[in-house]
C-alpha cells in the first residue's frame, strides 16, 4: 500500500512538473477541449432522453385498440374489454422484447377511447405523439367507413400532426375473421370518404371550417402519398396477436 502511494505522489510530482514546463497557452486549450467535449457529452445525452416516445392508439370505438394496448404490454388480448370511458396510458419494453429488455428504450402508448364525449382527450394528446395508429374494424367496416374517415379526417388535418409530420399507420383490425376486409380496399374507400369530405368542408363559409391544415393537393383526388406526413396501412388482429405491423410500425418512429 505504502509503495503505490508513493507511486501515484512520484506520478503527480512529473504530471504537475510537466504541465509546468508546458506553455500556459496550450494548457488553456487543452482545458477547452476538454471543457467542450463534457458539454458536447451533456447535450447529446439530454437530447437522447428527451426524443419523443408517446404513440398514440386512435380510433372508432370498437375498433380494438384496448385489445392492441395489452397485447403490446402484456402478449394477451385481456379478453371481454369493454367501451373504455379513460384512457389507458402506460410506460413500458413491448411484450415481443422482452427478452432484450435492457437493450431496448421503452414506449409511452396512450390509447385513446373512441367515444365521442373524449374526443377533446385526443386533442390533449396529439402534440406529444411520435406517430399515430388509426385502428380500423376491417370486419365491420363498411357500417362504420364514413365515421372512420370523419375521424380520420380530423387527425390528417391537425396542425400538430402535419406540421411536425408525425407518422399514421392506419391498422386494419380483425383480419382473423374471414368477412374482414382487406387493406388495399379499405385504404381505397378511407381514400374515396377522405375526398369526399374535403369538398363539402370546403364547400362550407370558410368562417366555419375547422379545419387547421388543408389536406392533400387542390384540386387532386385525394390519396394518402399526398399527406406530408407519411401514411402507412397495414392489417392484423389484435385478439389474436398479430399485432407485429404495430410493433414494427412502433420501433420504426420509437428508437430502440
Ligand atoms: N375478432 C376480433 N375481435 C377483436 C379484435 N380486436 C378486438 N376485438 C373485439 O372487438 C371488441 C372491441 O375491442 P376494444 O379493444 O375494446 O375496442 P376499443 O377500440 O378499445 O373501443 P373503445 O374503448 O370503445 O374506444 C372486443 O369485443 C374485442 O374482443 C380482433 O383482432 N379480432
Ligand atoms: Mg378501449
Amino acid at each position: 500500500m505504502d509503495e503505490w502511494i508513493r507511486q501515484t505522489e512520484v506520478w503527480v510530482h512529473q504530471t504537475d512538473s510537466w504541465i509546468r514546463q508546458q506553455p500556459p497557452e496550450q494548457i488553456y486549450v487543452a482545458a477547452a477541449v476538454v471543457a467542450v467535449t463534457i458539454l458536447l457529452l451533456i447535450v447529446a445525452s439530454c437530447l437522447k432522453s428527451s426524443r419523443p416516445n408517446t404513440i398514440v392508439l386512435s380510433g372508432l370505438s370498437g375498433s380494438g385498440k384496448t385489445t392492441i394496448y395489452y397485447q403490446l404490454r402484456d402478449g394477451s388480448s385481456h379478453q371481454g374489454t369493454v367501451t373504455s370511458m379513460e384512457e389507458n396510458s402506460d410506460t413500458f419494453v413491448l411484450h415481443s422484447e422482452q427478452e432484450r429488455k435492457d437493450k431496448v428504450k421503452p414506449v409511452h402508448i396512450i390509447d385513446v377511447p373512441g367515444h365521442a364525449r373524449l374526443k377533446p382527450k385526443l386533442d390533449e394528446v396529439l402534440p406529444k405523439a411520435a406517430a399515430v395508429v388509426f385502428v380500423v374494424d376491417a370486419q365491420d367496416f363498411l357500417s362504420s367507413m364514413q365515421a372512420a374517415a370523419e375521424y380520420l379526417y380530423d387527425i390528417l388535418t391537425k396542425a400538430t400532426v402535419v406540421k411536425k409530420k408525425v407518422p399514421v399507420l392506419i391498422f386494419c383490425n380483425k383480419t382473423d375473421k374471414v368477412t374482414a376486409h382487406s387493406k388495399e380496399f379499405i385504404k381505397k374507400q378511407l381514400e374515396k370518404e377522405l375526398n369526399k369530405l374535403r369538398e363539402s368542408r370546403n364547400a362550407v363559409s370558410s368562417a366555419d371550417i375547422s379545419d387547421e391544415v388543408q389536406l392533400g393537393v387542390p384540386g387532386e383526388a385525394f390519396n394518402f402519398s399526398q399527406c406530408q406526413n407519411k401514411v402507412a396501412v397495414a392489417e392484423g388482429a389484435g385478439l389474436t396477436g398479430d399485432v407485429s405491423a404495430v410493433e414494427q410500425f412502433i420501433r420504426e418512429h420509437v428508437k430502440a
